[in-house]
């Protein structure tokens, strides 16, 4: 088993961010070896007018492109691929990059927000609330030429979706997961079930024909803000770390995690140190889950006793 790390400083899809913390993950992923791709850089395309009214889609496009073949070259070289944002618009060259080295996923988006406006259907313009209406093929017929996107088709089914923390859904979002009949849990499904009957449903629902390689989209914010209030669009009544760091254990365990966005963590964002101290650890703690670390504590295989 092994690790390739993407950084992706994107902001343009909203916030600004950046999780610099690889040497914790480096030390806590046992017996796995973890190979930094560095940060990539994109250029910041010049008059990028708003198209339908969403902010900056050249940038993004042409990011996203670049984001995609990084991935696509992680996946290529057998690692377990994780991404760091930036803001959830790279959710689109990331699951992008993912399919098309890997071949269909399952894709389970952790967020409080479900992201799955089309540029007609948002009242912000903000293109992190929309990368699920890109990447499934249902809504293909629903969006806009966008410059800069000819690149990508879409590669995600909304069957092979679930999402998990929701609670700050616009109208045209609902209606869209209805119409899809998207799986979602909920706060309120989270509260009624509990996280360990959630992710045991979550796994049930995606295994239902066959099992596919897991995409995990982790957007901080989905974790309540009283834990990681660095974040761009804080929502209260969110996971608690628990439940949070839950999630990821039992992705681990499933053998079938192949890549993780860790996004909309913003140092920026918080109105103190101890603020971005506890969001970025939270989210150290999340890749962690995903990479093996056990609450119960873990040794290397070959541990002997002195
Ligand atoms: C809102 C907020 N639904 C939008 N979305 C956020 O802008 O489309 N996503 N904050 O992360
Ligand atoms: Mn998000
Ligand atoms: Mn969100
Ligand atoms: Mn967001």
């Amino acid at each position: 088993r092994s690790v390739g790390i993407i950084g992706a400083p994107f902001s343009k899809g909203q916030v600004r961010a950046r999780v610099t913390r690889e040497p914790d993950v480096d030390s806590v992923c046992l017996g796995c070896a973890v190979k930094d791709y560095g940060n990539l850089t994109f250029e910041n395309v010049a008059l990028d007018e708003p198209v339908n009214g969403s902010k900056s889609v050249r940038t993004v496009g042409s990011a996203n492109q670049r984001l995609s073949e990084a991935v696509k070259a992680v996946k290529r070289d057998g690692h377990t691929a994780v991404i760091l944002g930036g803001d959830h618009s790279l959710a689109i060259g990331s699951i992008h990059g993912h399919t098309a080295a890997v071949g269909p996923v399952s894709v389970v988006w952790v967020d409080a927000h479900a992201d799955i406006n089309t540029p007609l259907t948002s009242n912000t313009g903000n293109i992190h609330g929309q990368p699920m209406s890109y990447l499934l093929y249902e809504l293909q017929s629903k969006l806009p030429p966008l410059p800069n996107f000819s690149w990508m088709k879409p590669c995600v089914s909304s069957r092979d979706l679930v999402y998990i923390g929701l609670r700050d859904v616009d109208p045209a979002e609902c209606y869209i997961m209805k119409l899809l009949a998207v799986k979602v849990f909920s706060m309120t499904q989270v509260d009624q079930l509990g996280m360990a009957r959630v992710m045991e449903e979550t796994c049930d629902y995606l295994w239902d024909r066959t099992k596919k390689p897991i995409h995990l989209s982790y957007d901080i914010d989905a974790i309540d803000p009283s834990i990681t209030p660095a974040t761009g669009t804080p929502a209260v009544g969110g996971l608690t770390y628990r439940e949070g760091v839950y999630i990821t254990e039992y992705l681990y365990q499933t053998g079938l995690l192949s890549a993780v966005d860790m996004v909309e963590v913003n140092p920026l964002r918080g109105r103190t140190e101890d603020d971005v101290r506890s969001t970025v650890s939270t989210a150290v703690d999340l890749l962690l889950g995903c990479f093996g670390r056990r609450r119960e504590g873990n040794h290397l295989p070959d541990y002997s006793l002195p």
